[in-house]
């Protein structure tokens, strides 16, 4: 039996840049609470700690980590704005147990594992999927034999091949969620419409292939039947209280045959779950609208990026402006809510299309929209073609939080990025029609204390800009 334990790093909200950190969402890794229970079900001690979700700054970790005694492992996750943080935490493990061996895995590892192993903290990278490999890993089996797995020996890097992806996730037991501080989760303001909720997840990788965006799992699409969700939802129902779920799946609604038969189940058993779910406009059609919508979702959230069919076609996003439109009218008259989601700063954006995809978004008139300022995620389409012209101005990965402009183009420079992000928020949200409908849409306290509080994040944002 070996002691393991599984960090969430600390996520420091930097400056009050982005407005969405006042209303974002609070969820666990996922993917370390999987991993955690494959280990547990290996008959070793497992703990979790989540810093972002208990608030902990990388200064408070020497003291918290105290409280673990004769560990063997500790694991970390990261996303790339998180990287850092990780290593830092690597850095304060390994100063006080010098013999417990660190592995770090999650999206940046897998795309630059070189990177992340020189630094000295750091005994093992795990690269794409971590259940079978930290399993092994574990269980005593020597480095040589595992696939996906990089690390050092005698100054060297060992790359061990890829392992290849698990085919059938129904394989995988259900996230030990009893190791994780449930009560400390909560979706982003206005995305639900029930508490407690938790995250999850129906299948793995996205069909798309658009150039901004990292592709998980190579990309690989797989799923899990339709009864395994179901089981994880009355575990979640039954031991913590859970009214709602987000799916945070890529593309939900990509295996339409498991999700008729999810909602079937869901309403033939009378399951009481309301959710949302993120998916493309191109995997949606009023039949498959209706059937989710009588199973309790509420809300879909699809991305379109620009109004600018060139661009659309630049980063390669494969739907049209046409089924955008068609598919907001149809949810709107089925009765789910929408939240469209558009960028600046792609391949070919100017000010003209900027202004084009404003305009559009206050036409297509979802109930919500998020504009974000584009990124270039290492491991991405978009990340090549930027560095190779020069367009990235900061490899600082504590940037890459979305809220710093890290790329400008020559026709879309940071001052107009985050001009016309202030601005499409505003145009969007302060016009008397929305604010309407979203007083009429209000059923309980709940959705109540949400309005408000989101109202106040939103009017608060604009207070501090126009200061
Ligand atoms: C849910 C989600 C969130 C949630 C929760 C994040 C969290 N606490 O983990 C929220 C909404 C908070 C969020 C925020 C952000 N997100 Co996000 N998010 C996702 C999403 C949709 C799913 C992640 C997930 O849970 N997957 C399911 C689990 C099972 O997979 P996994 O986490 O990758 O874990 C597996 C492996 O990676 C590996 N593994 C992971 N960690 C470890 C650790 C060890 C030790 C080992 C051995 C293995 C291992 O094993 C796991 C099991 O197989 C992904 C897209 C995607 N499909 O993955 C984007 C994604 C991770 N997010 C992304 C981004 C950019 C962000 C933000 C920066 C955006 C923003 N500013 O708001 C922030 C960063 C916040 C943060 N904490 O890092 C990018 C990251 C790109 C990059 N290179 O970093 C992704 C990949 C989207 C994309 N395709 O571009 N996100």
């Amino acid at each position: 039996m070996k002691k393991v334990l599984l960090i969430n790093p600390p996520w420091v909200i930097g400056e009050n840049k982005n407005l969405w950190k006042q209303i974002a969402s609070c969820w666990p890794s996922l993917g370390l609470a999987y991993i955690a229970a494959v280990l547990e079900h290996e008959g070793h001690q497992v703990y979790y700690l989540d810093c972002s979700a208990e608030h902990y700054t990388v200064g408070d970790l020497e003291k918290v980590l105290k409280n673990y005694t004769d560990l063997d492992f500790i694991g970390i996750t990261a996303t790339t704005p998180l990287i850092n943080n990780a290593l830092a935490v690597a850095d304060i493990a390994k100063k006080l147990f010098n013999k417990v061996k660190i592995v770090i895995g999650g999206v940046h590892a897998s795309v630059l594992p070189e990177e992340v192993l020189v630094h000295p903290a750091v005994d093992f990278v795990v690269i794409d999927e971590g259940e079978k490999t930290m399993k092994e890993l574990v269980s005593g089996k020597e480095p040589k034999d595992i696939l996906g797995l990089w690390y050092k020996k005698d100054n060297q890097i060992v790359k061990n091949q890829l392992r290849p992806l698990i085919q059938n996730l129904d394989d995988i037991p259900p996230p030990a969620y009893h190791l994780l501080p449930m009560d400390k989760y909560y979706p982003a303001i206005g995305s639900y419409k029930r508490l407690p909720a938790m995250m999850l997840f129906a299948t793995r990788g996205c069909p798309g292939r658009c150039t901004f965006c990292y592709r998980t799992f190579r990309g690989r699409v797989r799923k899990r039947s339709a009864k395994n969700i179901i089981d994880e939802i009355k575990i979640l129902q039954k031991n913590y209280g859970i009214k709602e779920v987000a799916f945070y799946d890529d593309t939900f609604t990509l295996f339409k045959d498991v999700i008729k038969d999810f909602c079937d189940i869901i309403i033939k058993e009378k399951i009481d779950i309301s959710w949302s779910c993120f998916t493309r406009v191109d995997y949606v059609d009023e039949e498959l609208l209706g059937i989710i919508k009588k199973a309790g979702c509420h809300l879909i959230l699809f991305g379109v990026e620009s109004a600018d069919e060139k661009i659309l076609q630049n980063i390669n996003k494969r739907i049209s402006l046409d089924q955008v439109k068609q598919v907001v009218k149809l949810a709107r008259k089925i009765g789910i809510e929408t939240r469209a989601s558009f960028m600046f700063g792609n391949q070919g954006e100017t000010e003209e299309t900027i202004k084009k995809t404003i305009s559009f978004a206050l036409e297509l008139d979802p109930d919500e929209v998020q504009f974000n300022i584009t990124t270039p995620y290492p491991g991405t389409e978009l990340f090549q073609w930027a560095k190779e012209r020069g367009y990235i101005k900061s490899f600082n990965w504590n940037d890459y939080s979305m809220s710093n402009v890290v790329m400008e183009l020559p026709e879309a420079n940071q001052e107009k990025l985050q001009y016309y992000y202030n601005l499409a928020h505003r145009r969007f949200y302060f016009r008397p029609k929305i604010i309407l409908r979203r007083l009429f849409n209000i059923r309980s306290w709940n959705q109540l204390k949400q309005e408000i509080k989101g109202g106040l994040a939103l009017f608060n944002f604009f207070y501090e800009k126009s200061k």
